[in-house]
């Protein structure tokens, strides 16, 4: 490590001096990194995906001209230990953080803190959801917990206060992110920037302009919305994630009454905002409350129309984001930036839009355990490039250090796709593990864990039941099937098994550290 920091410390010694003859673009530049994150962007809501919902131009053009992933995943499907896993590389069972509750240990190794400590100007900016003071940014600009839509709070570099900033929360990180990039960074250090949105995170509040978006549209529930949950276990039924059912009337669907005529308690929500937001707000949805409440709908009629308002707030919110990375791609390229930055788009996990019912995310089940995953370098990817390999968000952290020319910690459990994603190599690992932990809890989505490979998923269910599901995605690619007890795929079922065992050990899990966990999970409860 040491001899790198030295080599590195060299190169850039030797990068200034061919910048001060004039020679600069012969010099061996190292990348920046734009690492962009939004919070519960479902792929099925990128266009680039090809599932027709909506429109996200910006976020497309960094397919057009990079990568797409189609099986990039999560290792475990939640906020705050999505973000642990990404900057530290390792497991949720490694590094502590396995569900929202637990604190996060900031001063265990992180790929920003190794890239500030070989020459790179880092930056977060954003949603973090974990706890204290960020550390290995030379800027931070951090939300609140879960953050605002409207006139949110942020802590500037750890001071540990809070300041509350007028205006709609996704345009703000995107204005900040421009400040930082063309105000507040050291020009003569490579950078790396976290760009993290909010957006689309529960309760889906659109931008004052977009309020009205998609009014004139009736959008269709997938296939699987009035799912009943049969051939499978008890995990799927019990969870409390139904769009018809578990939403509420005020918080998800934003009625100030009932259908019953019953205060909701949005209102109080309407307080946050300022005189003008609250009156734009008014102006476009009381004349759509009014119409709902009219029309007195029932049934299916009814699920249909809580799927609407859901996916209409969902994707209106999603509208601001991806403006915000059009102005940030615009930026790098009229800077001449665009060349030697790494921009990545992402999300801490993937959510639900009506499939099986549901909104959220933590389920192993396809829709939460993919992520969104495109990556933009022109110096190494080819435009128009596809992936189809299990990648991680273990891999963040490997790839990002492997594109800076940092060594790897042995401790990281991930794997560097920079080579996967130039096409240098079609080799790559061909199963991932995952975990999941925060129950009893919102949404009550039972503990489990499981190994997922190209074509099949077996999951364990723990705690409160003892039960393994197993899935063949060729033949069931909506996972209504449980086919573990089928006859048919008893050899198939062996197999993951063993491999599942194989995986766990390889990787320093074990039912010790699931009882562990489930330990603390409860003493934190009952605090
Ligand atoms: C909030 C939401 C939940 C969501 C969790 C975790 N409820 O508690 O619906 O699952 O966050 O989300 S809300 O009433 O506050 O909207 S996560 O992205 O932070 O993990
Ligand atoms: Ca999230």
């Amino acid at each position: 490590m040491k001899n790198l920091s030295l080599f590195v410390l060299l190169l850039s010694f030797g990068a200034i001096l061919f910048g001060c003859s004039g020679n600069a673009e012969k010099t061996p530049q190292r990348p920046n990194i734009l690492f962009i994150m939004s919070d519960d962007h479902a792929y099925q809501a990128i266009s680039a995906y090809g599932y027709g919902l909506n429109k996200t131009p910006n976020i497309d053009r960094i397919a057009e001209e990079g990568a797409i992933f189609n099986r990039a995943c999560v290792t475990n499907s939640i906020c705050a230990p999505s973000r642990a896993v990404l900057l530290t590389g390792k497991h949720s069972f490694i590094n502590g953080k396995v569900d929202n509750l637990q604190p996060f240990n900031w001063d265990q190794d992180n790929f920003p803190k190794l890239m500030q400590a070989n020459g790179y100007e880092t930056a977060m900016i954003g949603k973090i959801h974990l706890d204290g003071a960020p550390q290995g940014f030379d800027y931070s600009m951090v939300l609140r917990g879960q953050g605002s839509y409207y006139n949110p709070e942020f802590m500037l570099n750890g001071s540990g206060k809070w300041e509350r900033i007028e205006g709609y929360c996704t345009d703000i990180v995107t204005e900040r992110m421009l400040d930082w990039l063309k105000n507040k960074r050291d020009p003569n250090k490579p950078f790396c920037a976290l760009y993290h949105q909010k957006a689309p995170h529960r309760n889906w509040k659109p931008a004052p302009e977009y309020l009205t978006l998609y009014d004139d549209i009736t959008f269709e529930p997938p296939v699987n919305y009035f799912d009943d949950y049969s051939n499978r276990g008890t995990a799927a039924k019990t969870q409390e994630m139904k769009i018809d059912g578990d939403a509420r009337w005020g918080h998800d669907f934003k009625l100030i009454t009932d259908p019953d005529g019953n205060p909701t308690g949005f209102e109080k929500q309407l307080d946050r905002f300022t005189e003008k937001q609250r009156a734009d707000w008014l102006a476009a949805y009381s004349p759509k409350n009014d119409a709902f409440r009219a029309a007195k709908l029932k049934g299916e009629d009814l699920a249909k129309w809580k799927f609407n308002r859901y996916i209409k707030d969902y994707l209106r919110t999603i509208k601001s984001v991806d403006d915000g990375v059009g102005e940030v791609l615009d930026y790098l390229e009229e800077a001449g930036l665009a060349e030697n930055t790494i921009v990545v788009y992402t999300s801490d996990q993937g959510f639900y839009l009506g499939e099986h019912g549901w909104f959220d995310k933590r389920f192993m089940y396809e829709e939460s355990f993919r992520t969104p995953l495109l990556v933009r370098f022109p110096k190494e990817i080819k435009a128009g490039t596809k992936i189809d390999k299990l990648v991680q968000n273990l891999d963040f952290a490997p790839t990002f250090l492997d594109y800076a020319g940092i060594e790897i910690p042995e401790e990281m459990q991930g794997i560097s796709f920079r080579d996967l994603v130039s096409g240098k190599t079609s080799e790559w690992r061909d199963a991932v593990y995952y975990t999941y932990y925060e129950y009893p809890a919102e949404h009550m989505v039972k503990r489990h864990y499981g190994i997922a490979t190209e074509r099949y998923k077996l999951i364990h269910f723990y705690y409160d039941v003892d039960e393994w599901e197993l899935y063949d995605l060729e033949t069931d690619p909506h996972e209504m099937n449980n086919v573990y007890d089928d006859p048919a795929y008893t050899e198939i079922r062996e197999d993951l098994h063993k491999r599942l065992v194989e995986l766990r050990a390889s990787y320093g899990d074990s039912d010790e550290n699931d009882q562990k966990f489930l330990n603390a999970f409860l003493e934190h409860r009952n605090k």
